[in-house]
């Protein structure tokens, strides 16, 4: 099925506009003009900028204060995408030369955060040097520390002098009991502690650091590694509590724990969720209680210590050494905002169009009570721009009548190796097929005939839009198109056939 125009928010009053303007493409209901600035360019807390704007990690940290049972610090090595790895470790001074390097290379670049390999706050002196360097030299640049807190509370007045208005707390448990089974030790004033008495010193710690972090006015974001038949139950409870201490975004990540990788997790057989399972724990920590609901992150990419660039598209091993410290490079601060308004124009363009379509985004309580979920073959800037073969990853958008949200990015390995055409692999094809079964279309440039006949084979209709790269629709119209007619086919072939509790077609829940 090729894509037909105009599109319409199906169900969506014509001109009806969008409700909640002031928050079109932002994580978060009523956020005030500072907070909006502050969050508009940053890919991580603000799903909508993850298309648009990069962001580099400084591996600038490298010891630790804590053993988590999911954790072993590589270095040197380049096929591992996870957190904790890195090629090289760096000092702040050869950090600030990849800031230069990168900063020249890619406009978009928006935020430079330090997340390791270590604790950024285990290594406080060599973390702070390095924020110094650029905000010294790059104050247009955003920046970012993400850690796991036992240090925070004596950090967060150097954080707040610095400008470092986004920081992540990883917090896995509320209940100590909870975190024994996650932990193995925490090193504090010179001891090593195991146990509960461990885990209520650092629960007391990321809660003293978040409490202080929100009070000096610093975006607070939450990382919680989902661990089945540990704590991925308890999660919810995370939110709950940090929703009430003011944290602004929860990001609840999947386990990564592959033998090969030598963690204590990998090596014990602990398994990782399904994405299903991670889906499901997303829409139950999205909690309620009190104002607004929590704001779930589901678009993290489980970053390298040393990533640069788009989320999703690392481009760490095009910035080597070599370069970055012998090649000079100009700080062109004109260029970067040059490229910052031209994507701000793009946004405004989407956001009016879906405006005038009376589109909604995010925003849980708008949710339409029947939505399926569409995967786009996506590699940034709003548009549905990948063909089907050559996609690295697939958005997975909740969709309905008039309303989308991205709930999750699917990695998949390319099946298509061909440069010209189509060279596929029909195991790889068999495998992405799978993954995408309980999504009821998928949209992309182009799909080839062999794919296009898997996926219509199980009832997932094929949308392709061509290689137009300024269409006016982003990906949001136009995976709202895609719903609608899923919808509209599914309950055509439940008025034909079967009672509504029969109904499943293509994953219409
Ligand atoms: Fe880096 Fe983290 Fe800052 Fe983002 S990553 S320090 S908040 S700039 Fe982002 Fe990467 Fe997920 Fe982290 S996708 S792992 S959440
Ligand atoms: Fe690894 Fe981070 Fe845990 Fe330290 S806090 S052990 S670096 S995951």
């Amino acid at each position: 099925m090729t894509r037909s125009l105009p599109l319409l928010a199906l169900n969506a009053p014509a001109g009806a506009g969008c409700p909640r303007k002031d928050t079109c493409g932002l994580p978060s209901d009523g956020l005030d003009e500072a907070t909006r600035a502050k969050v508009a360019a940053h890919p991580c807390y603000n799903q909508d900028a993850h298309q648009y704007y990069a962001r580099m990690h400084l591996a600038v940290a490298p010891s630790c204060n804590v053993q988590c049972n999911y954790c072993n610090r590589k270095f040197d090595c380049v096929n591992e995408s996870r957190p904790g790895v890195t090629s090289r470790v760096l000092s702040p001074e050869e950090a600030l030369a990849k800031v230069a390097y990168v900063a020249a290379k890619v406009p978009q670049l928006s935020v430079v955060g330090i997340a390791g390999p270590g604790d950024p706050l285990a290594n406080a002196n060599r973390t702070f040097k390095t924020f110094e360097l650029i905000k010294r030299d790059y104050p247009d640049l955003r920046l970012c520390l993400s850690t796991n807190g036992l240090r925070l509370p004596e950090n967060v007045a150097r954080i707040v002098e610095l400008g470092i208005d986004h920081v992540t707390i990883t917090m896995n448990y509320v209940d100590p009991e909870v975190g024994v089974g996650i932990y193995a030790w925490v090193a504090y004033a010179g001891e090593q502690l195991t146990g509960v008495v461990a885990m209520q010193l650092l629960l007391a710690q990321q809660l003293a650091g978040l409490r202080a972090l929100v009070a000096a006015g610093v975006l607070v974001k939450i990382n919680s590694v989902m661990i089945p038949g540990i704590n991925d139950a308890h999660l919810p409870e995370v939110a709950r509590l940090v929703k009430a201490e003011g944290a602004f975004v929860h990001n609840v990540l999947p386990l990564i724990s592959e033998p090969e990788h030598g963690t204590y997790f990998g090596l014990t057989g602990q398994r990782g969720p399904t994405t299903q399972e991670l889906k499901a724990l997303h829409d139950a920590c999205e909690v309620t209680d009190g104002p607004g609901a929590m704001q779930i992150m589901r678009h993290c990419r489980q970053c390298r210590a040393d990533a640069v660039g788009m989320l999703g598209a690392d481009e760490g091993e095009s910035f080597s050494p070599e370069l970055y410290l012998n090649e000079e490079v100009a700080n062109e601060p004109g260029r970067r905002q040059a490229a910052r308004t031209e994507i701000e124009q793009r946004r405004a363009e989407t956001a009016a169009l879906r405006d005038e379509r009376g589109i909604v985004t995010e925003g849980v309580a708008d949710k339409p009570p029947r939505v399926v979920l569409v995967a786009v073959a996506s590699s940034g800037g709003g548009r549905v721009n990948q063909h089907f073969g050559r996609a690295e990853e697939f958005w997975i958008y909740e969709a309905g009548p008039g309303w989308a949200r991205f709930v999750q990015a699917r990695n998949v390995r390319r099946f298509c190796s061909g440069l010209l055409g189509c060279d596929d692999d029909p195991s790889a094809l068999g495998k992405l097929v799978s993954m995408l079964s309980d999504c009821a279309a998928v949209i992309a440039a182009d799909i080839g005939p062999r794919p296009r006949e898997a996926l219509e084979k199980v009832g997932i209709r094929c949308i392709t839009v061509g290689d137009d790269a300024d269409g006016p629709d982003s990906v949001v119209e136009i995976a709202v198109e895609a719903a609608g007619a899923a919808l509209v086919a599914a309950e055509a072939a439940h008025t034909a056939l079967v009672p509504a509790e029969l109904v499943s077609v293509g994953g219409v829940r």
